[in-house]
């Protein structure tokens, strides 16, 4: 079996997606994520000008040997734009090996683990009173798993919180937009905002909050330690984790659960922090580490200190991503949870797909391969449109600070 051809597709309907379409002899083809929010083209030249004449005729089903090739390969390991340029021809062969098997996804991977994914949803509000209704309205919609982020009293934007229309997108501007911050306004606003989460919600949904990096390991233990009483599910990326050893520091002072990784994009990333159980659950998703073959080996290492997974599923990783990251999540014996943040109608008409909702829980499709597709004539209908996350600065005094 040879790969005859392999393309990417760059789209818009509503934010920008990177597709890698992989052709073979046999008439079967694969399709694989390779979105890096706000530097989406320089995946695009990676795959295309450096990765794509490598692949052709190349055995489709040695899925580990061409792994190896493009990371040993480009003797320049690691990082997100190859990380992500070779999940996304990862990702795509794993859809080719279980198309010609005949079998989903997980049934390759393992088969079963569950009756169905888990996933959390995003209730975003301007202030606590709005945070509550949207919990409320989760629940109702049978979420069992819940994020709470609020507007903080004194800033004008916060990570999580859209300003007018209900959907959050953070890639907002075709230049960085700014934003403000202070980290006394937040850890004076936060413990406030869960007390009254967790009134209102009862005792048996899970609430989870992302930290989105801003904190030192010393204010995340404390903010840690006053959100204990609510029992989060997890406290998500508390503090930058380039330096692994500081969650030690957060780990002395709190017994709230840690999420980390969703920036992640190897095992060498998050090593350190599985090993010494500085973290309980670990956020890399297929698209930005590596594809499912990597994934696995994270997971794999995870599973023998007790860590969950926790796979990021914002709306910057594509459909293609969440359909593949269903099907690991259904196999995975450590699985946590899997974040769950809905794209538009506009968004998955461009990728017809077989994964549903029902109830706080998702579920992959029985079709063969991991059940997403794309729909190319649609998605030339949506040119690419430059965007970019935005970057924070301290209130103050303007210091550049982690957004
Ligand atoms: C999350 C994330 C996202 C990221 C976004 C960046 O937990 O869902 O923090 O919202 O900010 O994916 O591209
Ligand atoms: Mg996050």
């Amino acid at each position: 079996m040879k790969i005859t051809a392999a393309r990417v597709i760059v789209c818009s309907p509503g934010r920008n997606f990177v597709t890698l379409k992989i052709e073979t002899d046999q008439g079967v083809y694969g399709v694989g994520d390779a979105t890096l929010n706000g530097r989406e083209l320089a995946v695009v030249s990676y795959l295309e000008d450096h990765v794509i004449p490598c692949l052709i005729g190349r055995d489709p089903q040695q899925i580990e040997d061409i792994w190896q090739y493009l990371y040993k390969g480009a003797y320049w390991r690691r990082g997100p734009v190859t990380m992500s340029a070779i999940a996304a021809v990862d990702t795509a062969l794993w859809d080719i090996k279980a198309k010609m098997a005949n079998m989903p996804l997980y049934q390759l991977l393992g088969g079963r683990s569950r009756t169905g994914v888990m996933v959390y949803g995003h209730a975003n509000g301007r202030d606590t009173a709005e945070t509550v209704d949207e919990v409320l309205r989760h629940k109702e919609e049978g979420y069992l798993a819940i994020r709470a982020q609020s507007g903080v009293p004194g800033l004008n934007k916060v990570y999580g919180v859209s300003g007018t229309n209900r959907l959050y997108e953070p890639a907002d501007g075709n230049l960085p937009s700014e934003h403000d911050w202070s980290t006394e306004k937040y850890l004076r606003h936060t413990p406030g905002l869960f007390e009254a989460v967790r009134e209102a919600v009862g005792p048996d949904i899970h609430l989870l909050h992302d930290v989105h990096h801003r904190l030192t390991p010393i204010e995340a233990g404390q903010l840690g330690k006053a959100l204990e009483p609510m029992r989060l599910f997890w406290m998500e990326d508390p503090t930058p984790a380039e330096n692994q050893d500081a969650f030690q520091w957060i780990r002395h002072h709190t017994t709230t659960p840690i999420a980390v990784g969703e920036i992640f994009n190897s095992i060498w990333d998050c090593k350190a922090l599985i090993e010494k159980q500085l973290i309980d659950y670990i956020r890399t998703t297929v698209v930005h580490a590596g594809g499912i073959t990597h994934l696995r080996r994270i997971a794999d290492l995870a599973s023998i200190y007790q860590v969950r997974t926790g796979c990021h599923g914002a709306t910057d990783l594509s459909p293609v991503c969440m359909g593949a990251a269903l099907h690991f999540d259904t196999w995975v014996p450590n699985f946590g949870v899997q974040e769950f943040m809905p794209h538009s109608e506009e968004m998955l008409s461009v990728f017809p797909h077989d994964y549903r909702f029902e109830r706080g829980m998702m579920h992959c499709g029985e079709s063969p391969g991991h059940g997403v597709d794309i729909d190319e004539k649609l998605a030339a209908k949506y040119p690419y449109q430059r965007a970019y996350l935005p970057v924070n600065r301290l209130q103050h005094d303007g210091t550049l600070w982690n957004w």
